[in-house]
Formats: C-alpha cells, sequence, structure tokens
C-alpha cells in the first residue's frame, strides 16, 4: 500500500480549495506544526508529574505552565508566523488577537480555535484535543479587526479540525469535500492518511451525555434518555452508553462507530456548557461532512447567528438517525 503523508496530500487537494493557491497548505501547515509541538508536550505530562506538579517552579525558577495555555501559544505563535492568519480567537482568551508581525498583518483568514480541549483529563490520562475553524476575514485587509470577522455562522467556515491525543494522535479535517483522518507516526513526525473520507454511521447505537445531570433535564430530554434505554431490538436499543467527558474523544468514537454526542441545556445552565464558536461549529461541520447532523434542539448548528465570542449552546451531534429523533423528543419541550 501506498502511504500518503499529510503534506502531500494538501498539496494535491489544494486545487479543490475555492481560493489563492498555497494559501490552504501554509495555514494547515501551521496547525500540523502546532500540533506536533503539543502532542510532544501531552505526552510529557506524566513524566512532568513526577519532576514536578504544574504550578510548581522548574529547575531554572520558573512557574510551569499549564498546558492548556501552552497549547494556545504554541497554536498562536504557528499561526502567526505563516502569514495566512491576521487574527484568532481562543477559548483560553476573553478577546480576539490580532497579529501585528509584519507577515500575518495582510492574511486572509482568522481561526477560531480551543487550543487544548477537555485538558481536566490530563491528569487521568484519558485523551483530549485541539478544535479548529477557519473562516476568510470579513473587514478590509490592512485594517483593525472587528468582532464581525469572528462572529460568523458556522456556515461561513472554510475548514474546521481537530487533533486527537489519544492511544495515537490523529488529525481530522474538512475543507468542505468529505473529511479525512490523518495518524501520527511518532517516530518519524509524520501524519499518514489512515481515514479516507470519513462517514458517520446513518444509525448509531451510542448514546453520550453526562446523565449526573438528570434531574435537572427537560421533560423531553428524559423522555429520550428513556427511550435510548427501552428495550426494542428491532431498533438496536437499549443503545450502549459511552461518555468519557472529553469532547474530542467522545466525538471521534461516535464518528467511526456511529452514535449521538449530547450536552443539553438543563435548568442550571440554560445554554448548555458547549461553545458555539470553538467547540460546536467545528464539528458541526465536520458531522454534516461526514454525512451527520449537528443541532441544539431545534436548529440547525452551522445556521446560527454568534452573539459573542464565548457564547454556549445546548448541542447534539452525530449519526443523522440520531439527532433527529432527539430533535423530535425536545419538541415536545416547546
Ligand atoms: P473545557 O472546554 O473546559 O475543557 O470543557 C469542555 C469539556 C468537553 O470536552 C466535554 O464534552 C465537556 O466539557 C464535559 O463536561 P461535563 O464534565 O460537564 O460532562
Ligand atoms: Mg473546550
Amino acid at each position: 500500500m501506498k502511504l500518503v503523508t499529510l503534506e502531500d496530500y494538501i498539496i494535491k487537494k489544494q486545487a479543490d480549495f475555492p481560493y489563492a493557491t498555497g494559501e490552504l497548505t501554509g495555514l494547515l501547515s501551521a496547525i500540523v506544526l502546532a500540533a506536533k509541538v503539543v502532542n510532544r508536550e501531552v505526552n510529557k505530562a506524566g513524566i512532568a508529574d513526577i519532576t514536578g506538579a504544574y504550578g510548581a517552579e522548574n529547575i531554572q525558577g520558573e512557574q510551569q505552565q499549564k498546558l492548556d495555555v501552552f497549547a494556545d501559544e504554541v497554536f498562536m505563535d504557528a499561526l502567526e508566523s505563516q502569514g495566512q492568519v491576521c487574527g484568532m480567537a481562543s477559548e483560553e482568551q476573553e478577546d480576539f488577537i490580532q497579529f501585528d508581525s509584519h507577515v500575518a498583518q495582510n492574511g486572509n483568514y482568522v481561526v477560531m480555535i480551543d487550543p487544548l480541549d477537555g485538558s481536566s483529563n490530563i491528569d487521568v490520562n484519558v485523551s483530549i484535543g485541539t478544535i479548529f475553524a477557519i473562516y476568510r476575514r470579513v473587514s478590509p485587509i490592512g485594517q483593525p479587526l472587528e468582532m464581525r470577522d469572528f462572529l460568523q455562522k458556522g456556515d461561513k467556515q472554510v475548514a474546521a479540525g481537530y487533533v486527537i491525543y489519544g492511544s495515537s494522535t490523529m488529525l481530522v479535517y474538512t475543507t468542505g469535500k468529505g473529511v479525512n483522518g490523518f495518524t501520527l507516526d511518532p517516530s518519524l513526525g509524520t501524519f499518514y492518511l489512515s481515514h479516507p473520507l470519513m462517514q458517520i454511521p446513518k444509525k448509531g447505537k451510542i448514546y453520550s451525555i453526562n446523565e449526573g445531570n438528570y434531574p435537572h433535564f427537560s421533560s423531553g430530554m428524559k423522555k429520550y434518555i428513556a427511550h435510548c434505554k427501552e428495550l426494542n431490538p428491532d431498533s438496536n436499543r437499549p443503545y450502549s452508553a459511552r461518555y468519557i467527558g472529553s469532547l474530542v474523544a467522545d466525538f471521534h468514537r461516535n464518528m467511526l462507530k456511529g452514535g449521538l454526542f449530547m450536552y443539553p441545556a438543563t435548568t442550571t445552565a440554560p445554554n448548555g456548557k458547549l461553545r458555539l464558536l470553538y467547540e460546536c461549529n467545528p464539528f458541526a461541520m465536520i458531522a454534516e461532512q461526514a454525512g451527520g447532523l449537528a443541532s441544539d434542539g431545534k436548529n440547525r448548528v452551522m445556521e446560527i447567528e454568534p452573539t459573542g465570542l464565548h457564547q454556549r449552546i445546548a448541542y447534539f451531534t452525530g449519526s443523522e438517525d440520531m439527532v433527529k429523533d432527539v430533535e423530535r423528543f425536545l419538541k415536545e419541550d416547546e
């Protein structure tokens, strides 16, 4: 079998990208480089615990940085240095950032990123990930970036992807022509195409939710959970419950096996937990490109008009039939 590297693949597919030649290559190589650096640090995390806990001082007397802050800086530096990206907004930072280096000023793109999602799972050796979304800037080039460059609907994403730092490290992305997954060979530092044109099974049999929040769920939501557990062999029920508590890992598993990830609104968190711009939109584009769906319970996620950088929404994504089913149950709450 001929091995295809991520770099070869990006160059080959450059022609599919509706914008200038080379831009996609530059953009994605920045992300790939940063992902490798973060991967190295994530894998060192266990041993770093032995040599000194985070927050403790290292040998030079410097404070050790938390991994999510480290990842944020690595992605920021890598994106700024390539020249295609003029600014970014990150789950780690309150406001968006305009890159002021000479090379980045005229970039056509902005990136929304969750540099290390699920970082509370690092201590327990559970997979975590990076989630990113790429948009064209809409304000004039050469001028200061504006909020409207970042508050764009998910439909406007030109590319989206995630990196999962797991038992193996994978980068999965789409530019609107299907979803492809690449696995890192850590000894060579090279990503190889391992999952071409990924498809989420139309019917799934895994439901993923933090069911500890059950008392705070709406009546429609409670009924849907009961439906998942009901005995009905014709529709493969009861479904399996699988919840890692690390969105990238939960989504990735459901994408490969078929399933539904849910983070609904609750009485205590009426807008759910997950962030529209850094988490929900990129996964919505990936889900749709793989034949699945993403909904806030009523509406297609990619059509939601964002109102704030850190806006949260209720979120349901995965296999088409399962997303439609849960929407049907939630209708009764209206
Ligand atoms: P984070 O962005 O603070 O890391 O939180 C997001 C994470 C997701 O990875 C995961 O799906 C969710 O929080 C789990 O939340 P909960 O612990 O409430 O089930
Ligand atoms: Mg997050």
